[in-house]
């Protein structure tokens, strides 16, 4: 377990009163395998009413809110806090959920642990009133070993301490001085929404031996394809077992050695049915150490790589036609709403679109699964939006440990999806002169350093990504105006671009011309793939306009429409993000209406907009954007 080093810092922005106690702060290597029901393994859902408590002045650990709380309030959990509890929209201070459970007699002698699958933003777990640990960032799971915690004559209290302050050196950030003018400060454009957002659980592993990672990378070479298995255990086990099975029921078994913890095996398929966006075929795979703990997934067969000009899948150029997304909906906020994953997954295939990216974190898990079953390609993002490399090396370091950590968790927990196909390290790092400022080609004050730690962490957090995976391409998604040079970093140019509306305001013409000639700029320098991954137009539904005004249905079929027309000219344009699939909720500005981005080509609640019809009239059945 690795112990927290910066628990003092942590625990002074919580408020705690700290002994010179060590808290374990959760381990990224724990999250790998989803927990699951089988043989040797169980699993206990704890989603459904919880017990909660705003503590706005944070005195809830000296006061032993962790030993049983009062005066509390009914919460779904999942679900944000925010807008399930009136009054509590804009809160985003300490909250304490509470929840008991027994843990089954049959468990006793197993290990057992404590999953959390998303919490907004720093969460401190105790059971039975001991701290078992603690977890910073949104957005990925986190657990812990508690099985010294448990008692089984009675109930087991499950208690969280919960904040999602908002920090310069946070991930994502906000309260940073002289940013977008929002309420509440998110250096972001979505809303801040607070508290479990996902499953919990209670899951064991098998003591004597159990499976801590399994590694699945594929291949292929004519007509034969590789599996290549490496699987981490922790106990006593010296041997294990691989089998894969073809939907027609073919098996493949290969031995496992362990040399130490780790053991790999190779895994020939002859006559191979690979995986791919029309034919998204999966193989069964199951990891045994025989007697002792077993554990099944699946694997699709599919290579991913890039040339000059395309993302290739299986050696074949590809266009990513789809979205950037949010997970958002009306009072579940950020909670997981899985009616909603589906029928998302619906309403992109009646478009035909292909594929989307997980703006701007990492989503939850039954999206990937899902993806992989139906064929979509998934750009994967890192809850890194708007990193700022301009307020003085210390704080970059801050917020770069914070990011390595993101990375490894979002990495572990989805590099065997065979829908992911690109690592985003990051969503706009924000740029000083931003703006435009840096049309003019000339360096601003303070420049050279400001590109230089943008181009180092950058291309740390790239070369992480390619390190613990160099099965996929990594980037990162720029913004308009951030300097060209970033560019060097990726394997591949991904680029947000709003001219024609925040720029350019209704020139179309004038914006399709500017597009145009960076994009061949941007090609013609670095000789790389670009994929758009952002442009749209806020639209409100059922506003019309004969002359294509903006706001208007017509202006974002307009707009949408003229940007698609110029990538199906550009055969280096490998992917056209739509902003956004479906309007999403943010903080107060003046330039957000009812505190939404209206972008989406759906609303908030899923109705097309003329835009969507427009769509799937160019995309449904076709290969062109
Ligand atoms: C881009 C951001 C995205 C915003 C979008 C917009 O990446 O998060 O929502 O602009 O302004 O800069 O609609």
């Amino acid at each position: 377990m690795r112990k927290s080093f910066s628990f003092l810092f942590l625990a002074a922005m919580l408020g705690i009163n700290v002994q010179a106690q060590e808290i374990a702060k959760a381990d990224p290597a724990c999250i790998s395998l989803t927990p699951q029901q089988n043989q040797y393994r169980n699993v206990l859902d704890l989603s459904g009413i919880w017990q909660f408590r705003t503590d706005p002045d944070k005195v809830g650990e000296s006061q032993g809110w962790m030993n049983g709380l009062t005066e509390t309030t009914d919460i779904a959990v999942p679900g944000s806090w925010n807008d399930q509890i009136h009054g509590l929209h804009n809160y985003l201070g300490t909250a304490w959920y509470e929840m008991e459970t027994f843990v089954p007699r049959a468990w006793k002698g197993e290990r057992i642990f404590l999953r959390f699958n998303s919490v907004n933003y720093m969460s401190k777990v105790f059971v039975n009133g001991k701290a078992v640990g603690m977890h910073e960032g949104g957005n990925l799971p986190f657990a812990f070993d508690i099985t010294p915690y448990v008692v089984w004559d009675r109930k087991n209290r499950i208690s969280v301490e919960v904040e999602n302050e908002l920090d310069p050196n946070r991930i994502p950030n906000g309260n940073v001085p002289g940013a977008m003018r929002t309420f509440p400060a998110t250096n972001y454009d979505f809303f801040p929404y607070c508290g479990i957002h996902r499953n919990v659980m209670l899951y064991t592993l098998p003591r004597t031996a159990s499976l801590q990672d399994i590694t699945l990378r594929t291949d292929f070479s004519g007509s034969t394809g590789t599996i290549n298995v490496s699987v981490k255990k922790q106990g006593a086990a010296s041997a294990g077992r691989v089998t894969i099975t073809s939907a027609e029921g073919e098996t493949y078994i290969a031995n496992l050695r362990f040399k130490g913890d780790e053991a790999e095996a190779n895994v020939s398929i002859e006559n191979v049915h690979l995986w791919s966006t029309e034919d998204p075929y999966l193989y069964n795979v199951r990891v045994e150490l025989p007697g002792k703990d077993s554990y099944e997934t699946h694997c699709g067969v599919r290579t991913i790589s890039h040339d000059d000009k395309s993302i290739l899948l299986n050696g074949k150029p590809i266009k990513l036609r789809g979205f950037g997304k949010h997970e958002d909906f009306p009072v579940f906020g950020k909670g997981v709403a899985h009616p909603v994953t589906v029928y998302d997954y619906q309403l992109m295939k009646w478009l035909g679109a292909n594929s989307f990216r997980t703006s701007h974190y990492p989503y939850d898990e039954e999206v990937y699964n899902i993806a992989d079953r139906e064929g979509f390609l998934i750009i994967d993002e890192m809850p890194s939006v708007g990193l700022l490399f301009f307020d003085g090396e210390e704080n970059v370091k801050i917020r770069q440990a914070q990011c390595r950590y993101a990375l490894e968790e979002m990495i572990n927990r989805d590099k065997n999806h065979p829908s992911v196909i690109l690592w985003s390290v990051a969503n706009e790092p924000a740029h000083k002169g931003v703006g435009g400022a840096n049309y003019d080609g000339k360096e601003k004050q303070g420049e050279a350093e400001e590109n230089r730690l943008a181009i180092e962490n950058l291309g740390e957090l790239i070369a992480l990504a390619k390190g613990k995976d160099p099965t996929r391409l990594a980037s990162f998604v720029a913004m308009s105006g951030s300097p060209s040079s970033w560019h060097t970093v990726g394997d591949i140019i991904c680029v947000n671009r709003y001219y024609g509306w925040y720029t350019n305001p209704g020139r179309m013409d004038v914006a399709i011309d500017i597009l145009s000639r960076e994009l061949e700029k941007l090609h013609t320098t670095y000789n790389v793939p670009i994929i758009m991954t952002e442009f749209g137009a806020d639209t409100s539904v059922g506003v019309h306009s004969n002359s294509e005004e903006m706001f208007s249905e017509e202006f974002q079929c307009r707009f949408l429409g003229d940007y698609l027309d110029l990538a199906n000219q550009k055969d280096y344009v490998t992917g056209m993000h739509i902003w956004n699939f479906a309007d999403f909720q943010t903080g107060e500005a003046m330039h957000r209406v009812n505190s939404m981005n209206y972008k989406g080509v759906f609303t908030q609640t899923r109705k097309p907009k003329m835009a969507a019809h427009m769509l799937r009239q160019r995309w449904f059945g076709t290969d062109k954007y």
